[in-house]
């Protein structure tokens, strides 16, 4: 089934200059960028679009780091592209990342961890909402 999915290229990659290649890997993987754009996300949107994590230690850390730079959102189609995004990110902590997968070639550690996926069909439709009201 072809799908929608949403990702976030993190402040530690684009920061790193790792933004062209991980969308180079993208494309190479098959996916579509069906929307893209570049965004310094302020503590407030971060907070909301974390909100699921509110009660979590690292909620504080997490948004800040979040609005520490700028970001690179966008919207991926593919067949089974949400399940696909998150197997080419790999494991959250990149120490425990499979080879090859983006997060083992690009993330610093398990906070600043290059980037993010929506992980259901709910989450993407509204995360896709949350930045791209046009492809809602
Ligand atoms: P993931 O779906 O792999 O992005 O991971 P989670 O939804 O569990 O966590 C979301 C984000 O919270 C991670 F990308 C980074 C941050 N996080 C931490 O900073 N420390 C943790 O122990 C777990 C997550």
């Amino acid at each position: 089934m072809l799908e929608r999915t949403f990702a976030i290229i993190k402040p530690d990659a684009v920061k790193s200059k790792f933004t062209g290649q991980i969308i180079d890997r993208i494309e190479k993987e098959g996916f579509s960028i069906v929307g893209l754009k570049k965004h310094h996300l302020s503590q407030q949107e971060a907070e909301a679009f974390y909100a699921v994590h509110k009660d979590r230690p690292f909620y504080g850390e997490l948004t800040q780091f979040m609005c520490s730079g700028p970001v690179v959102v966008m919207v991926l189609e593919k067949e089974n592209a949400i399940k696909a995004w998150r197997e080419l990110m790999g494991a959250t902590d990149p120490e425990q990342a499979a080879a090859n997968t983006i997060r083992k070639l690009f993330a610093k550690n398990k906070g600043e961890n290059a980037v993010h996926g929506s992980d259901a069909p709910e989450t993407a439709r509204e995360e896709i909402r949350f930045f791209f009201s046009d492809l809602a």
